[in-house]
C-alpha cells in the first residue's frame, strides 16, 4: 500500500519511557499526513486509536477508550502482555530483514566466540598468556537453537552454511533441510543433550519464563556454552552461574536480563565465563519501525488486513 491511499486520519500514543520514541514524531507526521501524536501521559494519548509501545505502564492501554490497535516496537511484545489489563485489540510486532540480518550477525559471533576459544584468549591476553588451543572443525560442534521463528530460522541457515551441525528446538513441528529439528516440550531434553552451543531466540511467554533452569542447563553436555539474545527471564540466572561455577558449563554471553539496563555492581558483569552485551543484537532503526507502524496505520484505516499480527492465546 502506498502512501496517499489513506482514508481518514488517525491519533497516536507514544507509550514508553520518557524521551525514547521522541524521533518518531516527525517520522510518522511524515508518513501518516494530519496524523496527531501524542506521548503517554499527556491527555491527548488517552484519545489516541493506535498505541505504539516499548514498555506501557500497567494500566495505561486499558485506559485507552477509543484504542483500535496495539504496536509494539520490538519484536518480542512480552512488554506489553505481561500487563493482564491491555485490551483486546489487535496487537503487531515488528518483523524486519535488518534486525533479522542483525540477529544473524550477532549468533554467528558468538558462535564463532566460542567455537574458534575467542573466550578463552581474550581472558589469556589479559595475562600476557600464550596459550593455543586444539583446533575442532565446525561440523563437529553442535549449535542448538531455540525457537525457529523469523530469527531463529536465518541464524540456523547460516550457521549450517558455516558448516556448524546446527538443530533447532520450536513449538509446532518444522521441516528444515540442513537443520535437525525437535519441537515440543517433551523433546527438549534430547534437542539439550545433543547442543554445545545453545543459543536462545524464542519469545518471552508463560511457557518459556524460567525455562533454562538448573534442570534443563545441566542436560547439557559437559563444556556447553549459552548465547541468549531473548529475554533474561528464559534464564534461571542462579542456576547458570551455578553450573558455570561448577565447570558443568564453559561460558555465557548475555544480551538481555530481567532488569534492563544491568546495574553496574550486578555481580554477573564480573562473573568469570560470563560476557554481558547491552540488549545490542538486533536493534531497529526508528525508520524501519516507523514505516510498519505507519503500514499498519494505514491498513487499519482503510480496512485492509494488518502485518506482523501477534496471536494473543500463543502468546508471541
Ligand atoms: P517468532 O515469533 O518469529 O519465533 C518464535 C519461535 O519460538 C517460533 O519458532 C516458535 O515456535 C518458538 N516457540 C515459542 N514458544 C515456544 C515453546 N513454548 N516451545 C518451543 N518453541 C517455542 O519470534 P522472533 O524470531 O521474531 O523473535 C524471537 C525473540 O527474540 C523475540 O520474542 C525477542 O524476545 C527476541 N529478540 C531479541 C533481540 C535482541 O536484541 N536481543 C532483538 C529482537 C528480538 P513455532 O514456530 O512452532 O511457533
Ligand atoms: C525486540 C528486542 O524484541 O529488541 O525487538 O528485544
Amino acid at each position: 500500500m502506498i502512501q496517499g491511499q489513506m482514508q481518514g486520519v488517525i491519533s497516536v500514543a507514544l507509550l514508553s519511557r520518557p524521551g525514547l520514541m521522541d524521533s518518531m514524531k516527525a517520522l510518522l507526521a511524515r508518513e501518516l499526513p494530519g496524523v496527531t501524536v501524542s506521548s503517554w501521559p499527556e491527555a491527548a494519548a488517552r484519545d489516541a486509536e493506535l498505541a505504539v509501545c516499548w514498555k506501557p505502564e500497567p494500566g495505561a492501554l486499558a485506559a485507552m477508550p477509543k484504542l483500535k490497535l496495539i504496536h509494539a516496537i520490538a519484536a518480542g511484545v512480552d512488554n506489553i502482555l505481561s500487563d493482564p489489563t491491555v485490551p483486546d485489540v489487535p496487537l503487531c510486532r515488528i518483523v524486519d530483514p535488518g534486525i533479522t540480518a542483525a540477529m544473524t550477525e550477532f549468533v554467528l559471533w558468538g558462535a564463532l566466540y566460542f567455537h574458534r576459544d575467542f573466550d578463552r584468549v581474550i581472558s589469556n591476553a589479559r595475562e600476557g598468556r600464550w596459550q593455543r588451543y586444539d583446533q575442532r572443525a565446525a561440523k563437529d560442534v553442535r549449535v542448538g537453537i531455540l525457537g525457529l521463528g523469523e530469527l531463529g530460522t536465518d541464524a540456523a541457515r547460516r550457521l549450517a552454511e558455516l558448516g556448524f551441525t546446527v538443530s533447532a528446538w520450536s513449538r509446532s513441528p518444522k521441516q528444515f533441510a540442513g537443520v535437525r529439528t525437535f519441537s515440543g516440550a517433551a523433546a527438549l531434553d534430547a534437542f539439550l543433550s545433543e547442543t554445545d552451543i545453545l543459543v536462545s531466540l524464542l519469545p518471552l511467554t508463560p511457557s518459556t519464563l524460567g525455562l533454562l533452569n538448573t534442570a534443563r542447563l545441566s542436560r547439557l553436555p559437559k563444556g556447553a556454552a549459552l548465547i541468549l539474545c531473548s529475554r533474561g527471564e528464559h534464564v534461571v540466572m542462579d542456576d547458570l552461574v551455578a553450573l558455570l561455577r561448577s565447570g558443568h558449563l564453559r561460558g555465557a554471553v548475555l544480551d538481555v536480563f530481567e532488569r534492563e539496563p544491568l546495574p553496574a555492581e550486578h555481580p554477573l558483569w564480573r562473573e568469570p565465563g560470563v560476557l554481558v552485551t547491552p540488549h545490542m543484537a538486533a536493534i531497529a532503526s526508528w525508520e524501519a519501525i516507523t514505516l510498519q507502524v505507519a503500514e499498519n496505520a494505514r491498513r487499519l484505516l482503510s480496512g485492509q488486513p494488518l502485518l506482523n499480527v501477534v496471536d494473543r492465546a500463543r502468546g508471541y
